[in-house]
């Protein structure tokens, strides 16, 4: 059983009740197909997006998972400049709520032989053994550029841990994640499992994501060998606030998202007390760091 998603809200309200809500068309057909194009350049290849294998791409290390093309870079960029992603991102963080930072990046995952037809069950935060930030700054906001099957190598949303994972935080601000050894059994043991929501879009449509809430990178083992043709990219917010008093009646859709356990009140500064705990982790041996999915690039440009 799959995870529904609640037409009856707005997808605001989604994002702030869920972790997560899909917006459907934020790209026009138009700049999805410019997209297909320059996607098509910088790997090299004339061949349509559904011929696209990790042969071809030479993406077999990597299960077919690519996560950075720097050729694309200038492209990917131009997202926030979407009349629909800029609607987007004015419904969710207010007007002249944005920061105005681009960071973004293509992601392709391709068709690659010995792939297992299944999401993952369990998903993480993009805070590897590191503090979790319990108010932050910012939310992920997936476009795919193509219409994708299931089983395409698509992003999976594990709905609600926004709310689960910061009530731990705020009594536990210590609580971390790491992808592997004792901690992440601790991981496993806290937080629930529920029923995972698997992105599974058509052309354009946006995916938004709480940066608390659980997801996860699969590979693909489509039917039809539809590849994942997608940008991900940050969206930041000018100001990360300190507090966040839940009876205001004028949040935006973003603070209500991070107000779902009550009015927070800090006590101190979280931008500089994140950069702190990431200063620390760069001090820390580099190997104990993992290595994560959007870290992949392609080995060398494929033939044309
Ligand atoms: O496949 C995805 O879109 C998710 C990748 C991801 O979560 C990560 O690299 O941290
Ligand atoms: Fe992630």
């Amino acid at each position: 059983m799959a995870f529904k998603i609640d037409t009856s809200l707005s997808y605001a309200d989604h994002f702030v009740e869920h972790g997560f809500c899909v917006v459907k068309g934020a790209l026009s057909p138009e700049y999805c197909r410019r997209g297909i194009e320059e996607y098509n350049k910088a790997v090299g290849t004339d061949l349509p997006p559904a011929q696209w294998d990790s042969k071809l791409l030479r993406a077999e290390e990597s299960h077919g998972r690519i996560g950075a093309l720097p050729a694309l870079q200038p492209f990917v960029e131009t997202v926030y400049d979407q009349p629909g992603i800029a609607n987007v991102i004015e419904t969710m963080l207010g007007p002249g709520g944005w920061s105005g930072k681009r960071h973004a990046a293509p992601f392709i995952c391709v068709f690659h032989e010995g792939n297992k037809r299944e999401v993952a069950e369990w998903g993480h935060v993009d805070f590897v053994r590191v503090r979790i930030p319990v108010i932050g700054n910012a939310f992920v906001l997936q476009a795919s550029l193509i219409d994708t099957e299931p089983f395409s190598g698509n992003i999976t949303i594990y709905p609600g841990w926004h709310k689960i994972l910061q009530k731990i935080l705020l009594k536990q601000p210590d609580f971390w994640y790491s992808d592997d050894g004792d901690e992440n059994n601790t991981w496993r043991r806290t937080m629930p499992k529920v029923e995972p929501y698997e992105f599974v879009a058509e052309a354009g449509d946006a995916l938004l994501m709480h940066h608390l809430v659980g997801h996860s990178g699969n590979v693909n083992a489509a039917v039809n060998r539809t590849p994942r043709v997608a940008i991900h990219s940050q969206v930041i917010a000018k100001e990360w606030p300190n507090e966040i008093d839940a009876a205001r009646k004028d949040l935006t859709p973003f603070l209500r998202s991070l107000a779902q356990n009550g009015s927070i009140k800090l006590g101190f500064n979280e931008e500089e007390v994140q950069a702190a705990a990431y200063k620390e982790r760069r001090e820390r041996r580099s190997d104990e760091i993992p290595k994560r999915a959007s870290d992949m690039t392609l080995k060398t440009p494929a033939k044309r």
